[in-house]
C-alpha cells in the first residue's frame, strides 16, 4: 500500500517517469501525438501504476506539483520528438488549485513548445465540480492556445449540454464502448452517436482502447479520426516514441 510520505519522497527524489502512448490517424496510421502516462519507479524496483497513487496524490494535494512536473516533462519530450503533439491528463484538483493556467504557460515557455502541440485531457468530473471556476480556467487555457480534450467520454454523469458550454476541441471515446463494439450492437451505436456528435460540433474524436483489427475497421467505417490502443501501440518510453516518429518522417 502506498503511503503519503513515500509519495512525497518519490517526487523529491525524481522517481516518477512518463511513458507515452501514441495516437494514430485512423486512416494513414501515422502517429499524430502521444499521451503522457505517469508511473512511479519505486525503490523496491517495481513500476507502480497511476491507479495506485493518483487518488492519494489528489487527496494530499501532491497532484499539483506532480502535475507540474508531468507538464514540463511531457512538453520537453514533444520538443525532442519535433513534429507530433503531446497530451497530458489533468485532475480536477489541478483545475481547482487555481494556478493551472500559469503552470501550463510556464511549461510552454520553459520548453519552447508551441501551444497548439499541447493537449490537456480533462474528464467530465472537472465540469461538474465547480462550474464557474472551471469555465474561467478552460477559457484562460484556450487563450494560451492549447487544445482541450474531454477524456473518458460516455462514462460520467454530465449531460450532453456540458459539451457545448465548454471550449473542447476533441472528445476521447472511453475504451469500455470500443471493447465490445464488434460484438454488442448497443456499444457500436454509442460509438457512432459520439462520432456523430463530434462531427456536428466540429470536434475531432479519438477512440481509446482499440485492441483488434476488427475494431479498427469498424471505427474507420464509422468515420473515426484517430485511434489509440494496444492494437497499434501500448505506452512506450520517450526514446521509443522518438524512434517511431523518426521512422515515419
Ligand atoms: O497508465 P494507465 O494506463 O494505468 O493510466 C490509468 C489512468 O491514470 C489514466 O487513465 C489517467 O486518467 C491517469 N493518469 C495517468 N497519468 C496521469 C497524470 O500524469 N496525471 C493525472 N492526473 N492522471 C494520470
Ligand atoms: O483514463 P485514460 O484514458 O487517460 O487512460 C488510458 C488508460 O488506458 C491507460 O491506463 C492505458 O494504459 C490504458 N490503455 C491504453 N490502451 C489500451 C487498450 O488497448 N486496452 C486497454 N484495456 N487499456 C488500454
Ligand atoms: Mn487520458
Ligand atoms: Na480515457
Amino acid at each position: 500500500r502506498v503511503l503519503e510520505a513515500d509519495l512525497r519522497r518519490a517526487l523529491q527524489r525524481g522517481e516518477f517517469v512518463l511513458h507515452y502512448q501514441p495516437r494514430f490517424d485512423a486512416h494513414s496510421m501515422r502517429i499524430t501525438s502521444a499521451e503522457a502516462l505517469v508511473r512511479w519507479l519505486a525503490p523496491s524496483g517495481g513500476l507502480v501504476r497511476p491507479a495506485e497513487f493518483i487518488p492519494l496524490a489528489e487527496e494530499i494535494g501532491l497532484i499539483v506539483p506532480l502535475g507540474e512536473w508531468v507538464l514540463h516533462t511531457a512538453c520537453a519530450a514533444a520538443v525532442q520528438w519535433g513534429t507530433i503533439g503531446v497530451s497530458v491528463n489533468v485532475s480536477p484538483a489541478q483545475v481547482r488549485s487555481g494556478d493551472l493556467t500559469a503552470t501550463v504557460e510556464r511549461a510552454l515557455r520553459e520548453t519552447g513548445l508551441s501551444p497548439d502541440r499541447l493537449e490537456l485531457e480533462l474528464t467530465e468530473g472537472v465540469l461538474l465540480e465547480d462550474t464557474d471556476r472551471a469555465r474561467d480556467t478552460l477559457a484562460a487555457l484556450k487563450r494560451l492556445g492549447v487544445r482541450l480534450a474531454l477524456d473518458d467520454f460516455g462514462t460520467g454523469y454530465s449531460s450532453l449540454g456540458y459539451i457545448r458550454r465548454f471550449p473542447f476541441d476533441a472528445i476521447k471515446i472511453d475504451k469500455q464502448f470500443v471493447a465490445d463494439m464488434a460484438t454488442t450492437r448497443g456499444s457500436r451505436a454509442i460509438v457512432q452517436s459520439i462520432l456523430g456528435l463530434g462531427k456536428a460540433l466540429g470536434m475531432s474524436v479519438t477512440a481509446e482502447g482499440v485492441e483488434t483489427a476488427e475494431q479498427l475497421m469498424l471505427l474507420r467505417l464509422d468515420g473515426c479520426d484517430e485511434v489509440q490502443g494496444f492494437y497499434a501501440s501500448p505506452p512506450r518510453d520517450q526514446a521509443v516514441i522518438a524512434g517511431l516518429v523518426q521512422a515515419q518522417a
